[in-house]
């Protein structure tokens, strides 16, 4: 893309509603805007790194046999009727008429419509486990919106549904998530811990939240560092595989051995007994929730499946959440400095930004072509006319993983200046060895 012709409203001032660091970057950086409380457009650069949060999500949902779905936004109230949640969720349910006076509603998430189409379809034991998932836009008449995409009314959320014939079947199918969950989050390079959560209005007797560290975090979060160390993505020695059960039940037993709660939980006489410089604690925000809740659904709902003696069984089920959208304010908040964002390399919007020192001088723009023509649209070229400290200023703001400066002394001999986010650092190199270490 080329900064000169894309849109990409930055701004120099802070805007004087957002009061967190990652509302006022995604503001200032030109990803979103907001067009009502709680409800954003997302413009080229925020969309860019939305999908591809989606797109780790969805690698990761799919890789623990996960099957992707779509269903709508908008449901019809009978569905509810029948759990009984159309009184129970009050205001926060955006609720709607159509033309015929039916009720209808704007999905606050998707239990009821998930388990009408598993009933529809499934009869037999022998069709289960399922686990059918979509990443789909949410409402909820949240009584304050705030913190930007944190805490929004319309969000985008994944949301996976898990059928088991039994409540072995439904623990097993509960880890599987849950270290997918974590495998997920550390591809985003973020450290997220599972927490042992109370379950709301979704219901059920097991539910884990996964909470990041941010000093703007909604509550108080305490935690044992083991889980700083843990590496969910290596194969080898060490690692875990969701085909195998022992894997799973090693897997959650080191979940739940190490001490991690958020206020409501917190266990005081256990969280004593943690040593001084294991213990991590500070405010945490929620990127994602899971819940077994058995058979509150296909009871309520009356969904069946023939069990192997011949005999009508309720499957078994949990749901699985990750805040997509709120994910993009939670990196920012874990990784940002005064000058702007820092994108970790796999959600970044761009690969590199090529910044060009001095638009019209032949040799900085035929070298900044020949860079640009190389990244195959992976990369964002600021080929407008402006200062060079205007363009630095930007290229920080918006947080790309490298830089790569082209100035025409460094042109003329055929270098260029290549600067990494993260840490500052910059080494002058050519063209080539700057797209190889790109890689
Ligand atoms: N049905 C279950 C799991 S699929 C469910 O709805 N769980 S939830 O209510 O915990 O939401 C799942 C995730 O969505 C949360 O962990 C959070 O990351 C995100 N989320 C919830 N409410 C909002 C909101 N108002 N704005 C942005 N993200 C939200």
């Amino acid at each position: 893309m080329r900064l000169s012709h894309a849109f990409i409203p930055t701004l120099k001032e802070t805007p004087n509603e957002a009061q967190i660091a990652s509302h006022r970057l995604m503001l200032r950086a030109g990803l979103v805007r907001q067009t009502s409380a709680g409800i954003y457009a997302w413009l080229p650069l925020g969309l860019r790194v939305l999908r591809n949060i989606e797109r780790i999500v969805r690698e990761e949902q799919d890789g623990a046999g996960a099957q992707e779905i779509l269903m709508p936004t908008i449901q019809p109230a009978e569905l509810w009727k029948e759990s009984g949640r159309y009184e129970d969720y009050g205001k926060e349910m955006l609720r709607i008429r159509d033309r015929h006076e039916r009720d209808m509603l704007y999905g606050p998430t998707n239990e009821e419509m998930v388990t009408d189409l598993f009933r529809q379809s499934v009869k037999s034991y022998r069709e289960l486990p399922q686990i059918l998932y979509h990443i789909q836009w949410k409402f909820r008449d949240e009584v304050r919106p705030r913190f930007g995409v944190m805490r929004g009314r319309e969000f985008l959320m994944k949301d996976a549904y898990s059928f088991d014939l039994d409540h072995a079947g439904a623990v097993a199918s509960y880890r599987k998530m849950m270290l997918a969950y974590m495998r997920t989050f550390q591809r985003m390079g973020l450290k997220a811990i599972p927490m042992e959560a109370d379950t709301g209005p979704i219901g059920g007797d097991l539910s884990h939240e996964f909470i990041i560290l941010a000093p703007t975090g909604e509550s108080q979060v305490y935690y044992d560092a083991a889980f700083e160390e843990i590496d969910y993505l290596s194969a080898g020695a060490g690692g875990f595989s969701h085909e195998k059960p022992e894997d799973l039940a090693r897997f959650f037993q080191e979940m739940t051995t190490h001490y991690a709660a958020t206020d409501e939980k917190h266990d005081t006489a256990r969280w004593d007994q943690v040593t001084a410089e294991r213990k991590r604690e500070g405010r945490g925000i929620e990127v994602g929730h899971i819940f077994y809740f058995g058979t509150k659904y296909t009871k309520s709902m009356g969904a069946t499946v023939a069990g192997p003696d011949g005999k009508q069984v309720h499957p078994e089920m949990g749901s699985y959440g990750i805040g997509v959208s709120r994910l993009v304010g939670a990196v920012i908040e874990a990784s940002h400095d005064d000058a702007g964002i820092i994108w970790p390399d796999s959600i970044a919007p761009f690969k590199a930004a090529i910044l060009n020192l001095k638009i019209g001088d032949a040799a900085c723009d035929a070298l900044c072509e020949q860079l640009y023509a190389a990244f195959g649209g992976n990369a964002l070229y600021d080929d407008r006319t402006d200062r060079a400290g205007a363009k630095f200023a930007d290229a920080d703001l918006m947080g790309h993983p490298w830089q790569i400066v082209v100035g025409p002394r460094g042109a003329a001999a055929g270098k260029v200046e290549l600067k990494r986010r993260a840490t500052g650092e910059r080494v002058e190199v050519t063209p080539a060895e700057a797209l190889s270490r790109i890689g």
